[in-house]
């Protein structure tokens, strides 16, 4: 109860902060967009990282209004960035399964875009598998709905859920993200490449985007790009960082 009350004084007194990594194309390294993720700035703990608040923020209910608040945040910044020339690819946003179920989120972005003045090329939204195979016929109306308004659609986590592939091709999705835990022990481990070539070639086959995440060295790098597999983000390239951080991070490298 303490807990969920911290929680609920987090969201009044503005202390969740929106942090941003960026994502790279694999062939040219040149910046297709960047995740936003979500930080509490606790003034008892310091920053908490959202493993740790997220699944109580979706047992209370209260993951909606943080979303919410997120994805504000996220279009204002979208808004002052591509007004000073800065980002043209998408900021790529995580929905937890409450959010969908409990709000209409097509509508919630609709309205977040409109508001800020934003095209919907400025945004791609992420969901897990778990979130889409707790209900495949609900998520698949609203990944729909989504990708109607123009905001491109993404699978989080890809390998570490348990999606079956008759939804996953039935399903309206741009691109897969390949989980860390399989991109960790490249090139070395031959399961892991085997797990990583299988991904990006079903992906491709299925008419996917394949993004890799958690790309801390330049051999991970260089096996994936030479797989195939189109994007990524990870420690080699930046860490998620503050908007102002990766505002400094953009202009050097222009
Ligand atoms: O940034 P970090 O590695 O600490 O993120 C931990 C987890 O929190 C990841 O699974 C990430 O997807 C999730 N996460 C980060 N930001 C958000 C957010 O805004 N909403 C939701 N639902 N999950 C988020
Ligand atoms: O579940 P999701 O993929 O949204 O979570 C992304 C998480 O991965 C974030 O917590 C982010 O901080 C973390 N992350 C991003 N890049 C790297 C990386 O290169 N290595 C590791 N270990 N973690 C990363
Ligand atoms: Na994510
Ligand atoms: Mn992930």
């Amino acid at each position: 109860l303490t807990q969920e009350r911290s929680l609920r004084r987090a969201l009044e007194e503005g202390e969740f902060e929106v942090w941003y990594q960026p994502k790279l194309e694999l062939a040219d390294g040149r910046l297709c967009g960047a995740e936003a993720l979500l930080r509490w700035r606790d003034p008892a703990r310091g920053l908490v990282s959202p493993a740790e608040f997220i699944p109580l923020a979706e047992r209370t209910g209260l993951i909606v209004p943080i979303g919410e608040l997120v994805l504000d945040q996220v279009c204002r910044q979208a808004r002052q960035w591509a007004d000073r020339g800065l980002l043209a690819g998408r900021i790529a946003v995580n929905v937890a399964a409450l959010q969908i179920e409990r709000s209409d989120y097509a509508a919630t972005l609709r309205q977040a875009l409109e508001k800020h003045g934003l095209p919907a090329t400025a945004l791609e939204v992420e969901v897990t598998e778990s979130l889409i195979m707790e209900s495949p016929n609900h998520a698949r109306q609203v990944l729909c709905d989504i990708q109607t308004l123009g905001v491109t659609t993404a699978v989080d986590d890809f390998g570490t859920g348990y999606s079956s592939l008759a939804y996953l091709k039935v399903l309206p999705i741009n691109h897969l993200k390949i989980d860390r835990a399989f991109v960790a022990d490249l090139p070395h481990n031959a399961n892991d490449v085997a797990i990583a070539r299988a991904i990006i070639a079903l992906g491709h086959s299925l008419g996917f985007h394949i993004t890799a995440e958690g790309i801390e060295t330049q051999e991970q790098l260089e096996f994936l790009r030479g797989a195939g597999c189109d994007q990524g983000q990870g420690y080699l390239f930046g860490r998620p960082m503050p908007a102002a951080d990766f505002t400094a991070w953009m202009q050097q490298r222009r």
